[in-house]
């Protein structure tokens, strides 16, 4: 007998490291959809259907390729539920030699694997998931001896590792880092290109008719499906942000406009993070387009880094901190998650319209994510776990390896600072700033105090005093803290009451 190969439904490349030396006389590659995953938290319909689309797409790409493929529904009356127990069944109904597994990308999954050595009757092995561009053991030799992590040093050793956008040894352009240039205002006057769709075919409409009812009461619509969901798709979906989007990514890459969910970002996060797309062909294709003379440096280079940099720094934090990372909370933030969180019913314009694009894409970009929503969950103080199960369910490229070290480090500093050198604290201003959003908001940004006022502006003020023996000496937040200091007494008792006054209507459910 021959091998069986589980590939999950985050590992659909081809090349995986435990595809790649597939007998195809002898081998199985089982994939199975399992309840326990569908709801250990309880995942955006639209995610589950992405990923159970795409995993039934790769299925068929492998069997017509000649490999034996053992795939489990969700509806198969069989289904036992959980990876463990269907990884059980298909030894008992395959006879294997070995199980060959990639390493998986959450702890929870992995420390799973490592009880199947014990109680499984079978060789396992555990390969590395090559797919990443810096190993576990890499990340770690850099990390050590540093009592922070910095990604602008980690990201300047992987661009000269990789010899991405280096001319010898140093950066083109004379600077490793443009983003000096990457914050412009939104400008209305320009047309955002319309997004990639791709309408359902048979197994998508399959999968969506078999998400509508088995995850009813999941957060979240189906409506207008259109993800790509196999390989070629998420080729076109890259293209297509190279050819309309990328020239401008940078200089907006921070703004926001209303009703304008996908502005200049690449929508290809879903696609990498499930192994449609892996993180080196799309650097080295963006890459190309600086060289054509497509695209200037500030875009191209700032898209690289969030994949070079971001993607594999914050991947290697998961790793190197995981389990303790996840019970963090250096604030002792405790306020549970509000409801509008999942209803989007607040008359804050920038939550609003955050929270309806969250349920309706399954997307939001990342100042959303950090701007708006991450800042109101960090100066309103919400509990870690509770935000992070949030952001784990609601957007299609949420795994917790990726979204953990984002809220818990970047948005909620939970981990004291470890990752990010200051908390992401903004007022009123910056959205205003960077969005339309306050022009249509029934708060006014420039009103300071009251309860016409927006909530942003006190709420920063409230949260730098209320944390002020955690984050006083933050040698970044200096100057806030003058501020704070020089403000008159009678301001500060304002600020506080704005704030308590928020916070009795925001449990009342009326903010
Ligand atoms: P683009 O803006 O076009 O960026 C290109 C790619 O860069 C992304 O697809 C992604 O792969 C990578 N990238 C950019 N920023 C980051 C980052 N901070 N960390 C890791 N990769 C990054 N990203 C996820 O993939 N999954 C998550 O669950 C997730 N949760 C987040 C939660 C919070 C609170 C914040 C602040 C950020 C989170 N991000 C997450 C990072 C980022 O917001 C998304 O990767 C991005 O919005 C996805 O959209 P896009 O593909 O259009 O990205
Ligand atoms: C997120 C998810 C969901 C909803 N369903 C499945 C599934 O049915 N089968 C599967 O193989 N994987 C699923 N996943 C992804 C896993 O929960 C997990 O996040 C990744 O495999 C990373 O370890
Ligand atoms: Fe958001 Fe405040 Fe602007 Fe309203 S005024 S949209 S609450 S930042």
């Amino acid at each position: 007998s021959g091998a069986l190969r589980l590939v999950l439904a985050d590992q659909l490349t081809h090349d995986l490291a435990s595809l790649c030396d597939i007998n195809m006389a002898d081998d199985v590659v089982m994939l199975c959809e399992v309840q326990d995953e569908v709801t250990y938290v309880r995942h955006h319909k639209r995610k589950v259907a992405f990923l159970f689309s795409a995993m039934r797409h790769f299925a068929e790409e492998l069997r017509r390729k000649g490999i034996t493929v053992h795939y489990v529904t969700l509806d198969d009356s069989k289904n036992t539920g959980s990876f463990t127990s269907e990884v059980g069944r298909a030894i008992t109904l395959f006879a294997p030699d070995r199980l060959i597994l990639t390493e998986p990308g959450e702890y929870r999954v992995r420390a799973a694997m490592d009880e199947w050595r014990q109680v499984l009757d079978v060789d396992v092995e555990i390969r590395d998931d090559d797919r990443f561009l810096c190993t576990h053991d890499e990340f770690s030799i850099w990390a050590e001896g540093r009592k922070q992590l910095r990604m602008d040093f980690f990201y300047r050793d992987m661009r000269r590792r990789f010899d991405i956008l280096m001319q010898g040894d140093t950066p083109i352009g004379d600077k490793w880092n443009y983003d000096a240039d990457n914050r412009e205002s939104p400008d209305l006057t320009q047309v955002v290109p319309a997004p990639y769709r791709c309408p359902p075919d048979d197994i998508t409409k399959e999968v969506l008719t078999l998400v509508a009812a088995r995850c009813a009461d999941h957060f979240g619509s189906l409506e207008d499906f259109d993800f790509a969901v196999t390989r070629k798709g998420a080729l076109e979906v890259l293209a297509k942000f190279i050819d309309e989007r990328l020239p401008l990514f940078g200089k907006f890459q921070d703004a926001m406009i209303e009703d304008e969910p996908w502005m200049y970002h690449s929508h290809i996060g879903f696609y990498l993070n499930a192994g449609l797309l892996t993180p080196l062909e799309v650097i080295k294709a963006v890459e190309q387009e600086y060289h054509n003379g497509n695209a200037p440096l500030n875009a191209v280079e700032g898209f690289i880094r969030q994949i070079l940099g971001w993607r594999e720094f914050i991947r290697g934090i998961y790793w190197l901190k995981m389990p303790g990372y996840a019970a963090l909370n250096y604030l002792e933030a405790s306020r549970p998650l509000p409801a509008l969180f999942w209803t989007g019913d607040t008359r804050m314009n920038c939550m609003r319209q955050s929270i309806s694009q969250t349920a309706r894409y399954a997307y939001a970009h990342h100042i959303q994510r950090l701007m708006v929503l991450g800042n109101f969950a960090l100066l309103t103080g919400l509990d870690p776990v509770m935000v992070n199960e949030w952001y784990l369910v609601v957007y299609a490229d949420a795994y917790e390896w990726v979204e953990l070290p984002n809220v818990s480090g970047m948005v909620l500093f939970a981990d004291g600072g470890y990752l990010a050198s200051k908390p992401y604290a903004a007022g009123g201003a910056y959205i205003n700033r960077m969005s339309n959003y306050c022009k249509n908001c029934v708060y006014k940004v420039t009103a300071k105090s009251g309860k016409e006022a927006c909530p942003f502006n006190y709420l920063y003020w409230d949260f730098l005093a209320r944390n002020r023996e955690k984050l006083g000496n933050n040698a970044r937040l200096g100057m806030m803290y003058r501020s704070l200091d020089k403000m008159a007494d009678e301001k500060i008792t304002q600020v506080k009451a704005d704030a308590l006054d928020f916070f009795a209507d925001l449990d009342k459910g009326v903010v």
